[in-house]
Formats: C-alpha cells, sequence, structure tokens
C-alpha cells in the first residue's frame, strides 16, 4: 500500500513537471534566474565551517599549542624539520602553488589565478574534460613552485620568481545537469576574480618590480588580476569573453585548435545551439570579439571551404598545422604578432592542437598536429603580447596514457604563466652555438 502510494506521488509529481511553463532562451541567457525551490546558500562570511587544516597553516599550529605540544621537540621536526612535499606527494595543487577557494576567500591577492571549470556536457563527441582540472594539476606535480624548480634553459627564468603572485584558486562547483546553470556560474566565478583588485608591488623585495598589464586596457582604468581557466570543454570560453568584455570591451583571441570552433549556431533550443564547437560565433554574435583574432594548427575536416570563409567573418585568420612545415615556427609566430599587435588579447588553447599521439587524451582527436615542442616554441614566442587572460581546455584524462597528455598540458600553463609575465620572448642561448647561427 504504502509502495502504491509513493508510486502515485511520484506519478503525480511528474505531470507536474511536465505542464511547468519554459522560460523562452536568447543565446545571452546567462542571466541564470535561479528558482524558487533552489536551496538557500551558506552565506560565506557568517559560515564557521572548521578551518582545514591542509588550507589553513594557522590552524594547525594553534592546534598543536592548545593541546601543549612542543613541535620542535617531537621526533619528527627534531630530526628531519619541516614537513615538506615532494614532487609526487602533498594536496594537489598547480605546481604546488598556495591553494585558497578564492571564491570565498578574498585574503590573498593575486596577479594571475589558475581556477578549474570542471565542465564537459556540451561536447560532441568524447566527454570526460570535467576532470581535466585534476589531471592538469596532477600532471603539474614535478613543478616545484615552492622550492624554486620552475626555472628552464628555454625560459632562461621562472614564472614562479617574477615578483608576482600566482595563486591556484581551485575548482568552481558547477551544476553537471543544467547547462545554462553552469554557463552562469562560470562568468559570476571569472566577474568575482576579475573583480578582485591585483597586488601591489613595491618591487622592493630585491625582486624584479612587476608591472601592469592590463590597467591600460580596462574600462574602468583599473588594473585587473589575470585568470589561467583549466577546463573542460571549449565552451567554457563563451562566460569567460562575456566576463572579460564587462571590463576590456571587445578583444582578440589567440586559438590553438585542431578545430576552428566558429561553426554557425545550430539547434532547435538556445542550449543546443551553444556549444563547443559554435562559441567563438556565438561570442562574436554577441560583440565580445575584434575582427583581428587568428587560429592557430586548424586540420580539421570540414563540410567545405564555406567554413573557412564563414570563419573569417567571425573575425579570424588562419594557420594551418601545415604552415609550420612550410614556413616554420619564426614565420608563424611573426604572422601571429602581426595580427594581433599591440591590442588586449585571450589566449585559449584546446590541448588537441597537439598530435594524438602526443595528447591523446582529448574528446575530439585529429591526427597529423604539432609535437608539443613545437607548441611550446610558439608560445614563448607570443611573449610580451598583452594578454587578458588564458585557458587550456579539452583534457579528457580518461583517455590518457601514463598522465602524458596531463604532463603536457602542465607543462603548456607553465609556458602561460612566463608568457604573461615576461616582456619579451627569451633568448638564452648556451653550449657552443652563437645567436645568428641559427638556421
Ligand atoms: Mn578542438
Amino acid at each position: 500500500m504504502t509502495l502504491l502510494l509513493s508510486h502515485l506521488v511520484f506519478l503525480a509529481l511528474s505531470v507536474l513537471s511536465i505542464l511547468s511553463p519554459s522560460s523562452a532562451h536568447s543565446y545571452h541567457d546567462n542571466a541564470y534566474p535561479g528558482d524558487s525551490h533552489q536551496v538557500p546558500l551558506t552565506n560565506p562570511s557568517t559560515n564557521d565551517r572548521t578551518p582545514d587544516p591542509l588550507t589553513d597553516p594557522n590552524q594547525a599550529i594553534f592546534n598543536a599549542a592548545s593541546v601543549g605540544v612542543d613541535i620542535s621537540q617531537e621526533p619528527w621536526s627534531s630530526k628531519y624539520g619541516p614537513q615538506h612535499d615532494l614532487g609526487f606527494s602533498g594536496p594537489l595543487s598547480f605546481s604546488h602553488l598556495e591553494y585558497r577557494r578564492c571564491l570565498e576567500d578574498a585574503s590573498m591577492p593575486f596577479d594571475i589565478g589558475i581556477i578549474g571549470f570542471p565542465f564537459d556536457t556540451k561536447t560532441s563527441y568524447r566527454p570526460g574534460a570535467r576532470f581535466g582540472p585534476f589531471a592538469i594539476r596532477s600532471g603539474s606535480r614535478r613543478q616545484m613552485s615552492g622550492s624554486g624548480r620552475g626555472w628552464t634553459l628555454a625560459w632562461g627564468s621562472s614564472p614562479y620568481a617574477q615578483g608576482s603572485n600566482v595563486l591556484d584558486c581551485g575548482d568552481v562547483p558547477l551544476s553537471p545537469y543544467d547547462n545554462s546553470k553552469a554557463l552562469d556560474q562560470m562568468e559570476a566565478a571569472y566577474d568575482t576574480l576579475l573583480s578582485r583588485p591585483a597586488p601591489v608591488h613595491s618591487g622592493t623585495d630585491g625582486k624584479e618590480r612587476y608591472r601592469e598589464h592590463t590597467k591600460q586596457f580596462a574600462l574602468d582604468g583599473k588594473e585587473h588580476p589575470r585568470i589561467v581557466t583549466l577546463g573542460g570543454d571549449h565552451t567554457i570560453v563563451l562566460p569567460i569573453l562575456r566576463s572579460l568584455n564587462k571590463i576590456y570591451g571587445p578583444i582578440s583571441v589567440i586559438h590553438f585548435d585542431a578545430h576552428l570552433d566558429t561553426w554557425p549556431p545550430m539547434g532547435t533550443t538556445t542550449q543546443e545551439s551553444v556549444n563547443h564547437g559554435s562559441f567563438f560565433a556565438v561570442a562574436a554574435e554577441e560583440g565580445l570579439l575584434t575582427n583581428t583574432s587568428v587560429h592557430a594548427g586548424i586540420r580539421c575536416k570540414m563540410i567545405g571551404f564555406d567554413d573557412i570563409q564563414h570563419d573569417s567573418t567571425v573575425g579570424f585568420q588562419v594557420i594551418t598545422t601545415d604552415d609550420i612545415d612550410d614556413y616554420g615556427v619564426k614565420k608563424v609566430v611573426e604572422k601571429m604578432r602581426q595580427r594581433i599587435g599591440d591590442k588586449p588579447v585571450y589566449l585559449s588553447l584546446d590541448i588537441d592542437v597537439v598530435d594524438p599521439g602526443l595528447a591523446p587524451a582529448t574528446g575530439t582527436p585529429e591526427v597529423g598536429g604539432w609535437t608539443t615542442r613545437e607548441v611550446k616554441r610558439i608560445l614563448r614566442g607570443l611573449t610580451g603580447l598583452n594578454f587578458v587572460g588564458a585557458d587550456i581546455v579539452e583534457v579528457a584524462p580518461a583517455y590518457d596514457h601514463a598522465d602524458i597528455t596531463g604532463i603536457a598540458a602542465a607543462d603548456i600553463v607553465h609556458d602561460f604563466l612566463s608568457m604573461m609575465l615576461l616582456d619579451e620572448p627569451p633568448r638564452p642561448h648556451v653550449g657552443p652555438f652563437e645567436e645568428g647561427e641559427e638556421l
């Protein structure tokens, strides 16, 4: 009887949900209204959650003192010192950086904030990029930001030694059930981080003086922090561009990808039209882009040349995968720099720009791609452009082997940081070679 009753209640609720009216949509339905049945959110400022000793070292000290323990006299500390993390140990943050849940914790200002957008419900082929932020952080573990293990021969510097605060801001809790809500959550999160005051560096600490990067382009005339987003499928760029537009107005995009991602939005519903292959076209329709953007690494199969013609109306110039063989890294870099000039630019890198032999863990693999080394060299060549943000997307670790894609993506993020912080491409030469001898 009870069972019958519960079935009847379920049936009644189902009928009610079918009959409830659905609201009209536009592409820009980011003003997610929520619904009246939402569980009230806890106010972070009044939330007396127990501090997490992993993210709050002061709490560990407080606990030790309160129970009368002198850590320095204990067997471990007296013999071996601090409990430092190794490359393969410790809590997971990008490159062992300081980790804060920035959306609820504004206590640490940052020049560059790294944030995860674990979202993959707008993919056309293989899903799984919601695990991308985890895989990229995991792949970054041998980069030791704290102990200074960030210097490379190629850069001749470390991004963690530029006098700038780089902070891992955690992941945004995104709805895996409601894409409209998830897009709004991404935009709200990005708005939140972008609006945080960028720290002021005196340059008196002996480190290179931090320079302003974004103030000259911001509509409000203020310096804003920059965000490196770990995706997530490529759709995450739409809410990011919407958010950046509020600060900078229309901007250019440098887009590394095997695919155009400018296909006309087609679908019988708004949410069907906005996906990881159409988001740039939607962004252009919304006026978020200048018409001076550039693709790099394109090689996917298309319907025909019409796709390229449409692509140019979205504002993109195409550099194909093969151009690197015909013109070389230097020419490719030169053309990209010419295209962007000194305008504010956003960098979006789909890991599928790399050949699937070197980065197999992605949703829509295309053979014949660039090597990781080629991508890294092009990125170095773009140093000094006026980047207002960057992302790496479409890392789907379920298709990985030996963490190869996560490690590649993490290394590329290391390049992002240097590229965004330094003023010009590095020219380190060591060994027997003289400058000018290169081919
Ligand atoms: Mn792609």
